[in-house]
């Protein structure tokens, strides 16, 4: 080997030793705890619309307020429109954009399409709120109690229906879906009979997150039928059933709210609010993650003694509604959950 040929193999070679020694270092320091610390943009991808929705508002506020806390992270909100058909397709085109480190989403049905998603893009990260999937290295779900939530609503529901000397309530949800069916309207229904055995649970379906129409039309038909205390869960289509017990004031029939604090809604009408902190959740996962901190693969599930399912009875609105013999059996039932005299697992 010439001087000069010798030369030119030994530039090469401690080129590619450095380069290799870059390449480690950047390892070393781009993953802790498997997570990037060059973070520069979170896309939060919202199944249907954010406006209406009490639990995606959440999402927006949460995810928004962690981000701020972190200079140079910016946040993209996608929604992904009412055609569920379509939400795989625009979820994909987000990951293979490769633009951002992590997708956050919200509701039972994303942990499937989040990971039908990462088989084509397995570097892709997700936070997915109210779902559950546990075991995948580039997923973390949190989901609520929501036998608790719906058992407080529930129980409120029957103790005004009793009151009124009536024995139905009622239930609207937005669709059929495998955490409504198997426990949203079990711990309704639950919470009802532990108050009265027999009284009866109207559930009804509106077929879509976003026609108040529709729902104002499905809830008047239950008053007509009887149903004193109608539980809401329908997204923006919520404010039909609002709208349709405000023109029946003879009627007497009441609301009771899901997910947020309703009560400013429409008072005197919202008698109830059953919530999960949403808002908080997205906050501290948001932040977890930015930290390095996200347990991905883990499927944690929080409820009332953890701080994010709760019942809102500090509101006046609340006390102006409710007559106090009412607010006090309520009252008893929750400070029991709240102690945890009273547990109720995730499932009836
Ligand atoms: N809740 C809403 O408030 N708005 C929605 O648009 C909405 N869309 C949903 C779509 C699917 C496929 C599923 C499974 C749930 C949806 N939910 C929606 C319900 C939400 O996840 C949650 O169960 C309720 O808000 C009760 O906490």
């Amino acid at each position: 080997m010439n001087i000069a040929r010798k030369m030119t193999a030994l530039i090469a070679a401690a080129t590619l030793a450095l380069g290799a020694c870059n390449a480690k270092k950047q390892d070393a320091s781009t993953l802790k705890n498997g997570t990037p610390s060059q973070i520069s943009a979170i896309a939060v991808f919202i199944p249907g619309a954010a406006s209406g929705s009490p639990i995606y508002e959440m999402l927006v506020n949460g995810v928004k307020r962690a981000a701020e806390e972190f200079p140079g992270v910016s946040t993209q909100f996608i929604e992904g429109g009412y055609n569920q058909a379509e939400w795989e397709g625009k979820l994909t085109a987000i990951a293979a954009s490769g633009k951002y480190s992590l997708i956050i989403s919200s509701n039972s049905s994303m942990p499937a399409l989040a990971q039908s998603v990462s088989l084509k893009f397995p570097e892709q990260r997700f936070l997915l709120l109210d779902g559950e999937l546990s075991g995948i290295p580039n997923i973390y779900t949190l989901r609520y109690n929501q036998r608790e939530q719906a058992y407080m609503a529930g129980y409120l529901a029957a103790l005004l229906a009793s009151e009124a000397g009536g024995g139905r309530i009622g239930l609207i949800a937005g669709q059929e879906y495998p955490a409504m069916t198997q426990t949203i309207l079990p711990g309704y229904s639950e919470g009802a009979a532990d108050v009265n055995s027999a009284i009866e649970v109207d559930f009804r379906v509106a077929g879509n997150w976003y026609d108040a129409a529709k729902c104002a039309e499905l809830a008047a038909g239950m008053i007509k039928d009887g149903d004193h205390v109608l539980l809401c869960i329908a997204g923006g289509a919520n404010e039909g059933a609002v709208q349709a017990v405000a023109e029946s004031p003879a009627s007497g029939a009441r609301i009771i709210w899901f997910d947020t604090n309703g009560y400013a809604i429409r008072p005197p009408y919202i008698v109830g609010s059953s919530v999960v902190f949403q808002d908080k959740a997205a906050y501290n996962k948001t932040k977890l993650f930015l930290e390095g901190n996200l347990p991905f693969g883990a499927a944690e599930l929080v409820g009332v003694r953890d701080g994010y399912v709760d019942f809102i009875e500090d509101d006046p609105l609340y006390t102006e509604a409710v007559s106090s013999a009412v607010r006090e059996k309520q009252h008893a039932m929750l400070a029991q959950l709240r102690s945890g005299s009273l547990i109720l697992g995730e499932r009836p």
